[in-house]
């Protein structure tokens, strides 16, 4: 699919705030793509697809989940993490992605996962640094992104896990086996 058709259609699928976050996402991952040697074009796609089903009724990604067996694990903790998975099903189903390597940097850029691959950790931080983020805390980790990638990514693992703490929310356990595994490949 040409860029500008998927584009068109991915923002007609969202709000315009969470559009102008995608914007965001993807400048963000294709500055980072540069800065560790990854493919920017990659990071964009994996970015511009990244929300697509962000906006979609629970009811509606439960259904997508549980109907083609994906992660059902899932559907026990927020719903805040159905997105990734139906994301990635509906980017390679609907917007004909065969890149694995993409459709992984959607699948897991809410919980992580552990050994998560550049490409995934590209999108994953750039979700969490676009310019259009403000929470407490975001301006040190996109300082901490200018030096380790990874340093970058726990460091913002570990403001999700306390915010969901702080909330008294579980954690998915991908995001755990993220952060531990984070913390290996750094020492
Ligand atoms: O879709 P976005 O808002 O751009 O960002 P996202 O897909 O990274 O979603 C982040 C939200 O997911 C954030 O508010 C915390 C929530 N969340 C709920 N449970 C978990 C979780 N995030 C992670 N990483 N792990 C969880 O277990
Ligand atoms: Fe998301
Ligand atoms: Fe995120
Ligand atoms: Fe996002």
């Amino acid at each position: 699919m040409d860029r500008q058709l998927m584009i068109e259609r991915v923002r007609a699928e969202m709000p315009e705030r969470r559009w102008i976050h995608t914007e965001g996402v993807m400048a963000t991952a294709i500055l980072l793509a540069e800065r560790y040697g990854e493919d920017p074009r990659r990071a964009e796609l994996a970015a511009i697809l990244h929300d697509v089903a962000k906006y979609w009724p629970t009811e509606r990604q439960g259904s997508l989940i549980r109907d083609n067996g994906l992660s059902e694990d899932v559907l026990g903790y927020d719903k805040e993490l159905w997105h990734q998975f139906v994301g990635a099903w509906v980017a390679e189903q609907e917007f004909g992605i065969t890149d694995a390597g993409v459709l992984d940097a959607i699948r897991y850029h809410t919980s992580g996962r552990r050994g998560m691959s550049k490409l995934e950790k590209i999108v994953w931080l750039a979700d969490y640094i676009e310019p259009g983020r403000s929470f407490p805390g975001v301006d040190e980790i996109r300082a901490i992104g200018e030096e380790s990638l990874e340093k970058a990514v726990l460091a913002g693992l570990d403001g999700t896990i306390g915010f969901l703490i702080a909330k008294g929310k579980r954690i998915y356990p991908l995001t755990l086996e993220a952060r531990n595994g984070l913390i290996e490949e750094i020492r």
